[in-house]
């Protein structure tokens, strides 16, 4: 399996710029913190357990992307001779989902009964989709992966899993329908808006770069961490930043201000 320099080194670059992202916001939820009061605080609590885990996790799958390829004898040419899959990125979300789905509960103000429900629920449906989708990915039918490939048990754990994905759906759906109207007095509603469709969009950019290999085999690898990588940015860290903003301005409309 082949693959010319420049799409190795544009994989190789925007696995960096993904884990370089993660590592500047960790510093930009910590050294934010003290701008919302401390009923939202948790919200920034889990965005830097999401930063650090992601961090670590992306920083681990940028290696194996590495030591996946040797210079071929063709110039120009990168030759696979070792093994690469997404492994590292579902242990990741495993982590990642269960909090990003938890953190907007402190920011929409849901408590008691309810937010122990949602907690189960998010937690449980997350995992279930992540754990199926990573059983999924193992019969992946690229070549690259050295898994083998089998495309109806890819094709049907993707589907499993996205029976799981619609339920979170309905779930945050639910969630962000009740800050509206928990927001419907404060000036940080228009940015809490965004939240629905910038959730819509980025969460389904993951299972579209799961059925990226239905490509051929250079443009679909290239396009599957270009993919990845945005919808990581997106999901994780300007979703965070926005929780955080409406956050502050809420404190603010509420008479907080930050100790000095
Ligand atoms: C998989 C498998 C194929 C079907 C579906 C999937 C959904 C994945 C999603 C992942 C979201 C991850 C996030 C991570 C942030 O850290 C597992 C790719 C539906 C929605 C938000």
């Amino acid at each position: 399996m082949e693959l010319s320099v420049q799409s190795f080194q544009l994989v190789e670059h925007v696995l960096t710029l993904g884990y370089a992202a993660m590592a500047a916001s960790l510093f930009y939820f910590i050294l934010t913190i003290r701008t919302t009061a401390p009923k939202y605080r948790p919200s920034s609590v889990l965005s830097v357990v999401v930063m650090v885990s992601a961090l670590l996790l992306l920083m681990e799958q940028q290696d194996s992307w590495v030591a996946a390829f040797t210079a071929s004898e063709t110039e120009g040419m990168m030759t696979l001779t070792g093994n690469f899959s997404n492994g590292f990125r579902y242990l990741n979300w495993l982590i990642d989902v269960p909090m990003l789905l938890i953190q907007i509960l402190f920011i929409v103000g849901v408590t008691g009964a309810a937010f122990k429900k949602y907690v189960a629920q998010f937690a449980g449906a997350g995992m279930l989709m992540v754990l199926t989708g990573y059983i999924g990915q193992f019969s992946e039918p690229l070549e690259y992966s050295g898994q083998g490939g089998n495309v109806a048990m890819w094709l049907l754990w993707g589907v499993v899993s996205t029976v799981f994905y619609a339920f979170v759906l309905i779930l945050i759906t639910r969630v962000i329908k009740e800050g509206k109207k928990n927001l419907a007095k404060s000036k940080a509603l228009p940015l809490f808006s965004v939240l629905l469709p910038l959730f819509y969009v980025s969460w389904t950019l993951y299972p579209l770069a799961y059925i990226m290999p239905v490509l051929p085999f250079e443009f679909g690898i290239v396009a599957q961490q270009v993919i990845y990588t945005i919808a990581d940015v997106a999901s994780k860290v300007i979703y965070g930043v926005i929780l955080t903003l409406v956050g502050t301005m809420m404190s603010a409309e509420a008479g907080f201000e930050e100790a000095a």
